[in-house]
């Protein structure tokens, strides 16, 4: 396993973004760290803005920052709100990344998505095949965002020597996740069309697209894992890819996400909703190899997150 060149103990770490669902999941896990999280809600620090961030970071002084704050959302979300993401997530990241060297923090840990990739790219793929094709158009807006991310980490190690890192994590879902039907991710649009399905005995769901497309999913809480393992143990200029290693199709998780909810209808597909890219798997290679792996199976995974999520009260929510 990499050893550790970054040790926790003693530190304090600001999560950006920890209302959300990955930086919650980040919070988490570093509650079994002998550290001092440091977290803003919005209320207080509006990380859009740079003077606001300029000043939180000079007088929070935090040793370690993991940039988990971004403007997310699913397909339709991003292809309807393109300025949105780009934008926010632009601001937002170059706002966090230039006072973290202002105030010279020590570790930098920045987070990207599994959509910078070419449309086209080689399955499973490599961090080596960013930037080398056109990418694809739903989400477009936001991977140029998350790009810039990744090249600001990068300019500021090579310019400054600042010790800056990306990982770029798969699909993710798990608690606290959104369940707005219209700007959700699939995961979880699937479990509250079933339940909800469920609940006024429907016989059948509509899921979005031809149902083909391929997706690979991480549970935030493996997430939070590896992205701690790279903040301890990784220090270099290529971005990770943080991912479980398996894709499946959008039908087959409907399949297996109705069968845990107990749904037992029909499924249709709507093919004038968007398919989106048609696969991206990311090679896991990388951090496998640095000796991290995955805990969750996604069937699990899932059954948690039905379990656990307040289903009755998703009508009440957004
Ligand atoms: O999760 P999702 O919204 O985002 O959609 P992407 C994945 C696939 O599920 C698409 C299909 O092919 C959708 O057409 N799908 C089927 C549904 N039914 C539904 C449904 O009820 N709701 C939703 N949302 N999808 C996003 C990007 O891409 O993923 C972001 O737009 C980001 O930039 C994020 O990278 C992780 O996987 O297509």
């Amino acid at each position: 396993m990499a050893a550790v060149t970054f040790p926790l103990a003693g530190k304090r770490i600001w999560v950006a973004g920890h209302r959300g669902m990955v930086g919650s999941a980040v919070v988490r896990r570093l509650a079994t760290e002998d550290c001092e999280v440091l977290t803003a809600g919005r209320d207080q620090l509006d990380l859009r803005r740079q003077a606001e961030v300029e000043a939180w970071m000079d007088q929070a002084r935090p040793d370690a920052v993991i940039l988990a704050a971004a403007k997310v959302g699913g397909i339709l979300a991003n292809d309807t709100y393109p300025a949105d993401f780009l934008y926010e997530n632009l601001m937002i990241e170059a706002n966090i990344i230039h006072a973290a060297h202002r105030a010279d923090v020590e570790k930098l840990l920045f987070l990207g998505s599994s959509c910078i990739y070419p449309k086209e790219a080689p399955q499973p793929i490599p961090e080596s095949a960013l930037l080398t094709g056109p990418l694809e158009p739903t989400n477009e807006w936001y991977a140029i965002a998350k790009i810039a991310g990744i090249k600001l980490a990068q300019a500021y190690r090579r310019q400054h020597g600042r010790d800056f890192i990306s990982a770029m994590p798969t699909n993710l879902y798990g608690p606290g996740d959104n369940f707005d039907l219209n700007t959700s991710h699939v995961l979880p649009a699937l479990i509250r069309k079933a339940h909800e399905a469920k609940m006024a005995g429907a016989d059948h769901i509509t899921i979005w697209g031809t149902g083909a497309p391929r997706r690979e999913f991480l549970h935030a809480d493996d997430c939070a894992d590896a992205l701690i393992f790279l903040l301890q143990r990784y220090s270099n200029h290529e971005h990770v890819n943080v991912g479980s290693g398996e894709d499946i199709t959008i039908l087959d998780l409907a399949r297996l996400v109705f069968e845990v909810v107990g749904f037992a209808g029909e499924i249709r597909t709507d093919p004038s909703k968007p398919d989106g890219t048609m696969r991206k798997l990311m090679s896991g290679e990388r951090l496998r190899e640095m000796g991290w792996s995955q805990r969750i199976g996604l069937r699990e995974g899932i059954t948690s997150v039905v379990q656990n999520e307040n289903l009755k009260g998703l009508r009440a929510r957004k």
